[in-house]
């Protein structure tokens, strides 16, 4: 029996939940295809509202990390738990379709981090999160911090209970990212833009994505960011200080 959603051991339920797998499925109207979709994201909201609670109960503030594949995810979060590490609790979870690499590039950090192989699933949603939070050890008061499928459309429409969605936009995908995948940077309360220590070789438009980006969302923030030479990072972790909440009693 699953703690989280009561289901059984079959994985009948749990590939229902894991979403969809972009095969657009013969035989089944428009109709019922809408009445699917909402019928598994009203019970992802339903995980997610779990999360959300269990999170605030013990004042972790959870991220979203959201981007396309190679981005910089983990580059940028190896880097911020060396950085906030000693002063901080935190822990990760990796989602990824296979391999755990970035769950092992994670914990040669020291920092704990739980890996969630999707399969053919796309993205993350709220009750493998859920089931994760189970065995993740984080104390209270930390970050947990979440890196979702590198994907730019489907995690967008899954809460995990986190407090905010980060979307991290590199240099080198275009500054066009933002209205080409509107849901996401609406989605999002924060856009690092990351790699920017390629825009000398590029002809990237830095201004111009920003306004992309607050064309879609007229309040997200913007931060820039080189997740490997640091630049930036400062910036980030009074970001990262600055959302933690308080401890509730
Ligand atoms: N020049 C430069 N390269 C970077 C930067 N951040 C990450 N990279 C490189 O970009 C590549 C991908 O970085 P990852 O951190 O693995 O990206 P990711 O978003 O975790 O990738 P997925 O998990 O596959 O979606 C690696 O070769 C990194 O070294 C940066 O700020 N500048
Ligand atoms: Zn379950
Ligand atoms: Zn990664
Ligand atoms: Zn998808």
């Amino acid at each position: 029996m699953c703690t989280v959603c009561g289901c059984g051991t079959d994985s009948v339920e749990h590939s229902l939940i894991r979403g969809h797998s972009h095969s657009h499925a013969a035989g089944l109207s428009s109709a019922r295809m809408v009445q699917i979709e909402q019928d598994i994201l009203g019970k992802n909201n339903q995980y997610a509202a779990q999360n959300r609670q269990w999170l605030a109960e013990r004042g972790i503030l959870a991220l979203n990390l959201v981007s396309s594949p190679g981005s910089g995810k983990t580059t940028l979060l190896t880097e911020t738990l060396t950085r906030l590490q000693g002063n901080v609790p935190m822990a990760v979870i990796e989602g990824d379709q296979q391999t755990s690499n970035d769950a092992d590039r994670i914990r040669a950090t020291g920092v704990p981090a739980l890996q969630i192989n999707t399969g053919k699933g796309c993205h993350l949603d709220a009750h493998m999160v859920g089931h994760a939070l189970e065995s993740l050890p984080i104390a209270n008061g930390g970050i947990l911090f979440i890196e979702n499928v590198g994907n730019l459309v489907c995690p967008a429409a899954f809460d995990l209970g986190e407090a905010h969605k980060v979307v991290i936009l590199s240099v080198t995908e275009g500054e066009d990212k933002p209205i080409k995948y509107p849901d996401m940077f609406h989605a999002a309360d924060l856009m690092i833009l990351n790699k920017i220590d390629l825009l000398p070789y590029l002809t990237f438009d830095v201004a111009k994505c920003e306004e992309y980006a607050r064309r879609v969302n007229p309040t997200i923030q913007i931060l820039h960011v080189s997740a490997t030479s640091g630049a930036g990072i400062e910036g980030w972790i009074d970001w990262l200080i600055c959302a933690k909440p308080p401890i509730q009693a």
